[in-house]
């Protein structure tokens, strides 16, 4: 079918004003927010409900015209972006946000729903959500669903998957797929939804989400710590995970992350002395956690110390670790490498990682930050053109050498697809592909992200 016809029964079922074919305005579908992924969409296309969805994929599946589903466009690895010539499937008007369920602590949620409006939402009810991360603003539950995002609690609430009790989704033909109960334990044959978590829109579309709430902290306290070295950093995390039992994240950054950060938000150094390796740690209780923090950190190895536990002054010590990825994208098109090796490698990965992104592009920069907490670092680098890959090589080669993961929680995407096989057996990766092949015969939802290239189109 072509577009055309494709596009009039698409504004047929969700109106003319839902598809977007001018340039200008799918441009911001189009690219990712590196900068670094995307290309230009048929169509974007904003369903406002799940039959319109369902609908949608039924068209564009009868067409044979591949279908990027995207959420808030908040993604790093071109998972959520068109490489060209694909309708972009926007869940964005499935903003639905149900009750909160006080006995089961729980809720429903549409695909379209902020982090943010989920974390306010939940907080109005006495309750909190237990993923939190920088991109709150934008991130959408659907594509957190279809990514199983991480960010800095995962050390006390786990990721996305360990929130998820149930789910809306499409199927790739249009079929609709709902088990929406939220039962504790129901172990009625394959987890369908725990497979489609993590999927990137490959396996189909997930619309909406139940999920679960944990108690809201009457107690939250933020601490900043300057420390020697990385080393040091690991000794910190293992006292403050030993001793203090309502530690919530324990996060990472370095001396030259800070200068970025300081330079682009125009704000002062946290202390006096420059440290080489800075970490947030912050702990919730319904008890005020402040002086089990204290003495635990009297027995390990810091050399500056800031706490906070208003609002406003925990948000400023955050700000030196959140804001990292938008000072870096102000410097310019970074290449991300979302990676993860056990807690008791990693100082030597970081020194290792260094070294080994000199060997690959000896002018680059390399700026580390991460989820110390998970053993995630984030290594970014600037310098090398988007689309030469030898730092990404040389990365994700010795994170195989490690054994750590290509990917702690950003997914593959299109970026590191390439590279599965360093973290997947190739059986493994033939399981995938018969999934795949299943649930998506006519290969139409995100053909190009997670699984590799067949061998015919490989360089
Ligand atoms: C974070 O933890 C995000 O700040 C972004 O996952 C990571 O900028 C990155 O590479
Ligand atoms: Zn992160």
């Amino acid at each position: 079918m072509a577009t055309t016809t494709l596009e009039q029964r698409l504004a047929a079922l969700v109106g003319a004003a839902h598809v977007l074919d001018d340039p200008d305005v799918c441009a911001s579908y189009g690219r990712d927010i590196t900068g670094r992924f995307g290309g230009p969409a048929a169509l974007g296309v904003r369903p406002a409900a799940t039959e319109e969805v369902a609908q949608v994929l039924g068209a564009c599946h009868d067409a044979g015209v591949p279908v990027v589903p995207q959420g808030g466009n908040t993604g790093l690895v071109g998972g959520g972006v068109p490489r060209g010539g694909e309708v972009v499937l926007s869940l964005a008007r499935l903003d639905a946000l149900g009750p909160v369920d006080p006995v089961a602590a729980q809720v429903t949620a549409g695909a379209g729903v902020t982090l943010e409006r989920l974390q306010q939402h939940a907080a109005a009810a006495g309750l909190a959500f237990g993923v939190d991360h920088s991109a709150r603003s934008g991130a959408t539950v659907g594509g957190m669903v279809a990514t199983n995002a991480g960010g800095a609690q995962v050390l006390r609430h786990g990721a996305m998957r360990a929130q998820v009790l149930g789910f809306e989704a499409v199927l790739a033909d249009g079929r609709i797929v709902r088990r929406l109960a939220g039962l504790l334990k129901d172990n009625a044959g394959y987890d369908l939804a725990q497979l489609v978590i993590g999927s990137e829109g490959t396996l189909a579309v997930v619309t909406a989400a139940r999920l679960r709430l944990v108690p809201a902290p009457a107690h939250v306290v933020t601490t900043l710590l300057g420390v020697a070295s990385t080393d040091d950093a690991v000794d910190v995390m293992r006292v403050l995970r030993d001793r203090v039992a309502s530690l919530n994240a324990v996060e990472i950054f370095y001396a030259d992350g800070l200068d970025l950060v300081c330079a682009h938000r125009g704000v002062a150094a946290p202390f006096a002395d420059r440290h080489r390796v800075y970490v947030v740690a912050e702990c919730a209780d319904s008890a005020d956690p402040v002086d089990e923090l204290a003495e635990a950190l009297e027995q390990a190895p810091v050399l500056d110390i800031a706490v906070a536990d208003d609002t406003a002054r925990r948000r400023a010590l955050w700000t030196y670790r959140e804001a990292h990825n938008e000072a870096i994208a102000a410097a310019g098109i970074p290449h991300k490498l979302d990676v993860t090796v056990q807690l008791g490698d990693i100082a030597t990965f970081e020194r290792r990682v260094r070294a080994a992104v000199v060997g690959a592009a000896p002018e680059a920069r390399t700026i580390i930050y991460g989820h110390l907490g998970d053993g995630n670092l984030h290594v970014n680098v600037l310098g090398p053109e988007p689309d030469d890959e030898a730092v990404d090589e040389a990365v994700l080669g010795l994170v195989a050498e490690v054994g750590g993961s290509i990917s702690a929680e950003h997914g593959i995407g299109v970026a590191k697809r390439r590279w599965l096989h360093l973290t997947r057996s190739a059986d493994e990766i033939r399981a995938m592909a018969a999934i795949k092949q299943a649930l998506d015969p006519r290969g139409i939802l995100n053909p190009g992200a997670v699984l590799p290239p067949p061998p015919s189109e490989q360089v």
